[in-house]
């Protein structure tokens, strides 16, 4: 909707702005060209994401938090994940964690460094503790999406992965004071970096959103004991649904089918699996929301996050295939975290709503 031009002051040669409606939008712009671009844009920083890149640059230039992860990006020109919104955000960071925020969403982030004195397991409760009282304290206890990372996720210390520490630390903190906690679990990514602290960044908002679980895989937080003593916190997917664009978070999605891992050791066959429940998924949260308006356009952002770098050429061509010709794809070379997993894709899809 654009606002009628004032007819008390018709001479007037203000610009008629056209009014935007509140939302977030993702976009994968090339990292030299993110300060060009929020100028040409008419929305505003709320987050972006470096991948493997000296982005020192874009932390002192841009006022939104910035997450820059060490996976190291396969090909094509460095690009940086921009988060944007309308109208303009406020900043802070409270108790260690930055965010952003506006009327309805929240985009934050947490950076603990490990030390000997303390296990991952330890590290991963009192972030998600700090992360879960954020959320509520502010007002933003709607839970939407949340991405982990740290390094040697397969490494096993002592007895357990670190994975499987990180997940029991994780699923402590959620099932602290709050039972039914499965429900409300969102959609999630764990992969594992080349170096750096325990990395969290997570969106959270003021109304309920959907999560939805894959028909052809068992419910990660339903997984049984034989993957580790605590199940991994993550719904399949999450829908937000609002009146100008829609968002479907897509969790990390790797070649399981049930609980199992599928096809080890085969790289072709683990991508095409990977694919299946992309679309499974998919299919299944456009039957559940069918009804809702606008559902069928959607724009794509996805990151495939692969164990080995040479990997990269025969998975583009394999989803070239599969995925529609919308969509943007980032490569990045990180660890899965079981160790027979070769490929893990996750994304965003963005409706327009009519
Ligand atoms: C899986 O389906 C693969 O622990 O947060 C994917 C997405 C995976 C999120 C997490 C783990 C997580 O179990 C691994």
């Amino acid at each position: 909707m654009r606002p009628k031009p004032s007819s008390e002051n018709p001479a007037s040669l203000e610009p008629v702005r056209a009014v935007i409606p509140p939302h977030i939008q993702v976009h994968y712009v090339p990292a030299s060209d993110v300060v060009s671009f929020f100028e040409a844009s008419r929305c505003h920083p709320f987050a972006i994401i470096c991948f493997d890149q000296d982005t020192s640059f874009l932390a002192q230039e841009s006022p939104c938090p910035v997450v820059s992860l060490n996976l190291p990006q396969l090909g094509g020109p460095p690009v940086a994940e921009v988060w944007t919104c309308a109208p303009p955000s406020t900043y802070r960071n409270i108790d260690g964690i930055s965010f952003a925020m506006t009327e309805q969403i929240l985009f934050g982030l947490l950076e603990i460094g490990e030390s000997h004195e303390l296990s991952l397991e330890t590290l991963a409760f009192s972030a998600y503790r700090r992360l879960l009282a954020l959320t509520r304290t502010m007002g933003y206890s709607h839970l939407l999406r949340i991405w982990n990372y740290f390094p040697d996720i397969n490494a096993c210390p002592a007895g357990l992965s670190r994975y499987q520490q990180f997940c029991i630390g994780r699923h402590e903190a959620f099932a602290d004071g709050q039972p039914d906690f499965k429900k409300l679990l969102p959609a999630g990514t764990a992969v594992g970096t080349r170096s750096g602290p325990l990395q969290i960044y997570f969106l959270a908002g003021t109304t309920p959103v959907t999560h939805i679980e894959n028909p052809r895989q068992v419910n990660a937080y339903d997984y049984p004991s034989i993957y580790g003593p605590r199940s991994p916190s993550f719904a399949r997917a999450t829908l937000r649904q609002s009146e100008y664009r829609e968002h479907l978070f897509i969790a990390g999605t790797a070649s399981i089918e049930g609980h199992m891992s599928r096809h080890v050791g085969d790289l072709e066959k683990q991508t095409v699996e990977t694919i299946h429940n992309l679309q499974a998924l998919i299919d299944h949260a456009h039957q559940l929301h069918a009804a809702d308006n606008g559902r069928g356009d959607w724009q794509g952002l996805f990151k495939v996050y692969l164990r080995h770098p040479d990997a990269v050429s025969t998975v583009r061509s394999i989803l070239k295939q599969h995925l529609p010709s919308q969509t943007q794809i980032v490569y990045l070379e990180g660890e899965i975290c079981r160790s027979e997993l070769l490929l893990e894709i996750e994304g965003i899809l963005q409706y327009q709503v009519q």
